[in-house]
């Protein structure tokens, strides 16, 4: 028999629970919406306005934002999905209403995009920060970001018309009964106020076990974010030489880093050439989109000392990588002039390790970590 929503008796299943944990969704979702448009607006190749080069720990605060924000949105989730799950199997009003009827259908339909966009942006969004690609056919910056849209427009419409049962709900005690559906009258062994305790200490729980990917004293109790650390100089590595078919290329005598301007090559320097440079020290964050961050002790040579007076040019890094989709990217020119952007050579007073981007990788402040390329091989500005 089809449950109706008079089969749904607990009184856990409130408007009350439903608003309160709400407030917390909704606060999740805005923050990772704001959060993950300054990521996207960060990856564009190109800028209308400006992209920040400071604070350099700018992006590596709101991308840990996002993913910790976007976790906690899990537990919040699921709880509020739960408590208004009888809705689900409400009838329809009488065909003879047609009115109520398009009304219905309207309702019903911005739920079904709210509910199928959030679920969508939360799995993918969590499945991106563990590492699982299982997309091989979209893009997922530019789905996660289509469908960041939608859910925020209907979740400002679903708002927009709970407003009234929001407000009501929200100013009267949580036991209150007058928004609840008829049926819902058993208690059980949790009350309200422990349920909506429960769900807030899961949702912190959630925190604690991403937000170690970007806090470092917090490493310690975070179990998703095992990798932070790990690796030469304090700093994990992402792709390795093996994955991205590099080891060869990078370790033989024949590299260059070339400079290209307009087209002709300015300067073919060696590995020896690039030593012989002066050397500058930065500490700048590695920020990876999936939400772990470190900060690394990076020298090099300045990126500005590299294009020999070309400054205004947004640069054009290319990695010895064959193939992949950060082979290459675009360097915006107040990056490129900035003092602490750097053509690194070491990473914590050694040499980059294979896996690290050696012979030499680029390290910009406030930059996404995915496009600070590593194993690079050429620079190419056009004046
Ligand atoms: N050539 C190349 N550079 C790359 C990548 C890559 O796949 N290929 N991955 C990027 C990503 S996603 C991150 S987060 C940083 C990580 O640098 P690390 O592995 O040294 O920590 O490198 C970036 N540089
Ligand atoms: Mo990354």
């Amino acid at each position: 028999m089809r449950p109706t929503p008079a089969s749904f008796t607990s009184r856990l299943r409130s408007p009350a629970v439903a608003a309160r944990v709400g407030v917390w969704l909704g606060i999740c979702f805005g923050t990772c919406f704001l959060t993950g448009l300054v990521s996207h607006y960060a990856q564009l190749p190109t800028h209308p306005v400006p992209f920040p080069t400071s604070p350099s720990w700018g992006y590596r605060l709101t991308q840990g934002l996002h993913v910790v924000t976007g976790t906690a949105a899990v537990p919040l989730l699921l709880v509020k999905l739960w408590s208004v799950l009888p809705r689900l199997f409400e009838s329809l009003p009488p065909l003879g209403d047609p009115r109520r009827l398009v009304l219905t259908a309207l309702e019903r339909g911005s739920i079904a995009v709210l509910v199928s966009a959030a679920v969508f942006q939360l799995a993918t969004g969590l499945a991106n920060s563990s590492q699982w690609y299982p997309w091989s056919t979209f893009s997922f910056r530019a789905v996660h970001y289509a469908v960041a849209w939608v859910a925020i427009g209907a979740l400002l419409v679903h708002i927009a018309v709970k407003l009234p049962v929001i407000r009501d709900v929200l100013t009267s005690d949580i036991d209150d009964t007058a928004h609840d559906r008829p049926s819902a009258t058993v208690r059980g062994p949790l009350s309200r106020r422990a349920l909506v305790r429960t769900t807030f200490a899961a949702a912190g729980v959630a925190v604690l076990a991403t937000a170690g990917g970007t806090v470092p004293w917090l490493r310690r109790v975070s179990v998703f974010a095992v990798r932070t650390g790990d690796g030469p100089g304090g700093v994990p590595i992402n792709k390795s030489a093996l994955a991205a078919g590099v080891e060869d290329t990078a370790t033989s005598p024949d590299w260059r880093l070339e400079v290209v301007v307009d087209g002709a090559v300015l300067r073919t320097l060696s590995y020896d050439d690039l030593r012989a440079m002066p050397q500058h020290v930065e500490s700048l964050p590695i920020a990876c989109v999936e939400g772990w961050s470190a900060q690394g002790t990076w020298s090099g040579v300045r990126m500005g000392d590299l294009l020999d007076g070309v400054t205004g040019a947004d640069v054009q890094v290319t990695s010895l990588q064959p193939s992949g989709p950060y082979r290459r990217t675009t360097l915006p020119a107040n990056f490129a002039d900035d003092r602490r952007t750097l053509i690194a050579l070491d990473l914590a007073g050694e040499p980059l390790s294979l896996d690290h981007g050696y012979p030499c990788r680029l390290i910009a402040p406030n930059r996404p970590g995915v496009l600070q390329t590593k194993w690079v091989t050429r620079l190419e500005v056009s004046t």
